[in-house]
C-alpha cells in the first residue's frame, strides 16, 4: 500500500512567504514567436498574470518531486518519479474561494519539474507550463504557485515539463476543490497504467472501505482513454471534468469512457463496485465484483436536463483539423499527428471578452483528447447533432472521424497551451497555443532551463 505523503496545511495565521523571484527583466516577444512584434501600450507579460501574491494563504501545501522506488499493487516495484515519495502524489483538497499556495521543490528530478493544475482556470502565470508560463525547476530549486479556485470538482495536478515521460513515471496526483461549506467526492480513484498494467489508487483507505460512498471521483492520468464501470447499483454521472451536470438521470450497465486527462464523478444509489476495465475493482459497501467486459457506452452529449448552450453570434471562429500523417524519417516509416497540417502550428489569437467557437475535426485514425488550458469549453455539437446535455469539458476525446463544435468565453488572459493529452502525440508536436491579444511571454522552449513542456 502506498503511504500518504506529507501535506502541510496551515490555516489563518500562517506566515507570508517571500514572493517567488522569477520575474524576468524584459518581456520582449509575443508568444515567443515574433521577436519584432510591438504589442503596444496595453501589452502585458505572462509574468504579471499571477494569483494573489500578498494576502495570507488559506491553505498551503509543499510538494517535493523526487525519485523513489514505488511498490505497485501487483507487488512489482518501479523506479518512479514522485511527489513526496508516492505515486500518485498526495491528494490535495481545498475549498472554492480559498487562496491556495503550493510550494514545489525539486529534490533530484534531473528532467526538471513544474506543476500544472489540470482543468482549473488559474491565472496564467500559475499554470505551470515550462517554456510558456515559467522555467522548469531544476534539482535544488523551488517555485511557488498561488491561486484561488472559483470552481468546485475533481481535478488533478501533474508535471508539465517533459510530461510525456514524467507524468507516465509518476508526477501526478488528485486535486479536489470542495464547496465552500465542505463536501465534494467521498473518494477519488486515480487510474494509471504502469509497465505491469493498470492500477487504481485512491484516498488511502479506499480499497478496504466498506461504506457506500455518496460520490466518487474518477481520474484518468494515462495518455489513452480509460473505460470504467459501476456495477451493483444504479448510478448517476454528476460531473464531468469538474463541472456539475444538470439533471443527471440514473444509469445502469453503461460503461464510462474517460479521455486522457479527463474526470467523471459518479454517485451510486447503493453499495457498488467501481472498476477500471483491465485493472482492479474497488468495492464501496460491498465486495468488489467483476465488471462487465462490454456494454453500451455513456454519452454525455444527450445526458441530463436540456439546457441551451451559449448562443451565437460568436466573436471568433477557430478551426482545428487533427490528422495522422505517415512520413519517412531517415528511411524509417513513422507517424506524426498534426493540427491544421502542422506540427507546433502558430498560436490561435483571441481578444479578452470574446465568445469563441472552435470546430475540431479529426481526419486521422487515432483518438485525440484535446486539452485547452485555463478554460472549460461547452460542447455545442458532435457530428452535427446538437448537445442536449449541459456538457462542459477540459479534456475532450475526439475520436477518429468525429467533428465537435465547442465554445468558450475568453475570460482568462494569457498564453495558454492547447494540446493533445495523449502526451506522446504532444511531444511529437501536436501542440498549439491560445494567445490573448497583447499578452506576451518571456519564456521559451529550450534555453538555460531546458524547457520541454511536452
Ligand atoms: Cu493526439
Amino acid at each position: 500500500m502506498l503511504a500518504t505523503g506529507a501535506i502541510v496545511l496551515l490555516g489563518a495565521g500562517a506566515t507570508t512567504v517571500a514572493l517567488h523571484a522569477d520575474t524576468p527583466a524584459a518581456a520582449p516577444s509575443a508568444g515567443g514567436h515574433d521577436g519584432h512584434h510591438d504589442p503596444g501600450p496595453a501589452a502585458r507579460s505572462v509574468t504579471g498574470l499571477t494569483g494573489d501574491r500578498t494576502a495570507e494563504p488559506d491553505v498551503r501545501f509543499t510538494l517535493t518531486a523526487r525519485t523513489a522506488t514505488v511498490v505497485l499493487a501487483s507487488g512489482a516495484t518501479v523506479d518512479a518519479l514522485t511527489f513526496d515519495g508516492t505515486a500518485p502524489g498526495p491528494e490535495l483538497r481545498v475549498r472554492t474561494g480559498q487562496l491556495v499556495e503550493v510550494v514545489l521543490r525539486n529534490a533530484d528530478v534531473t528532467e526538471g519539474v513544474t506543476l500544472h493544475w489540470h482543468g482549473i482556470a488559474v491565472p496564467n502565470a500559475e499554470d505551470g507550463v515550462a517554456g510558456v508560463t515559467q522555467d522548469a525547476v531544476a534539482p535544488g530549486g523551488e517555485h511557488v504557485y498561488r491561486f484561488r479556485p472559483d470552481e468546485t470538482g475533481t481535478f488533478w495536478y501533474h508535471a508539465h515539463q517533459d510530461s510525456a515521460r514524467t507524468v507516465a513515471r509518476g508526477l501526478f496526483g488528485a486535486l479536489v476543490v470542495e464547496p465552500a461549506g465542505g463536501g465534494g467526492p467521498d473518494a477519488v480513484l486515480v487510474g494509471h497504467t504502469w509497465p505491469d498494467g493498470p492500477t487504481v489508487v485512491g484516498t488511502a483507505d479506499v480499497p478496504v472501505r466498506r461504506e457506500p460512498a455518496r460520490r466518487i471521483g474518477l481520474v484518468n492520468t494515462d495518455s489513452t482513454t480509460q473505460t470504467w464501470a459501476v456495477v451493483g447499483a444504479p448510478f448517476t454521472v454528476t460531473a464531468i471534468d469538474g463541472v456539475d451536470l444538470a439533471g443527471p438521470t440514473p444509469l445502469e450497465g453503461v460503461l464510462l469512457r474517460i479521455p486522457a486527462g479527463g474526470r467523471m464523478d459518479v454517485e451510486p444509489a447503493g453499495p457498488a463496485t467501481v472498476a477500471l476495465l483491465g485493472g482492479p475493482a474497488v468495492g464501496f459497501g460491498t465486495d468488489p465484483a467483476a465488471p462487465p467486459a462490454d456494454g453500451p457506452v455513456f454519452d454525455p452529449l444527450t445526458y441530463g436536463t436540456a439546457a441551451p448552450p451559449p448562443g451565437g453570434p460568436f466573436d471568433r471562429e477557430l478551426v482545428q483539423v487533427l490528422d495522422t500523417e505517415r512520413t519517412t524519417r531517415r528511411g524509417v516509416p513513422s507517424v506524426v499527428w498534426t493540427i491544421n497540417g502542422e506540427l507546433h502550428p502558430p498560436p490561435a489569437v483571441v481578444a479578452e471578452g470574446e465568445w469563441v467557437r472552435i470546430t475540431i475535426r479529426n481526419d486521422g485514425t487515432d483518438a485525440h483528447p484535446m486539452h485547452l488550458h485555463g478554460h472549460h469549453v461547452r460542447v455545442l455539437s458532435r457530428d452535427g447533432v446538437p448537445a442536449t446535455g449541459a456538457w462542459w469539458t477540459d479534456s475532450l476525446g475526439v475520436e477518429a472521424g468525429q467533428t465537435y463544435e465547442v465554445a468558450f468565453r475568453a475570460d482568462n488572459p494569457g498564453v495558454w497551451m492547447d494540446h493533445c493529452h495523449n502526451l506522446t502525440h504532444a511531444a511529437a508536436g501536436m501542440v498549439l497555443h491560445l494567445a490573448y491579444e497583447g499578452v506576451s511571454t518571456p519564456y521559451t522552449p529550450g534555453g538555460g532551463a531546458g524547457n520541454t513542456p511536452e
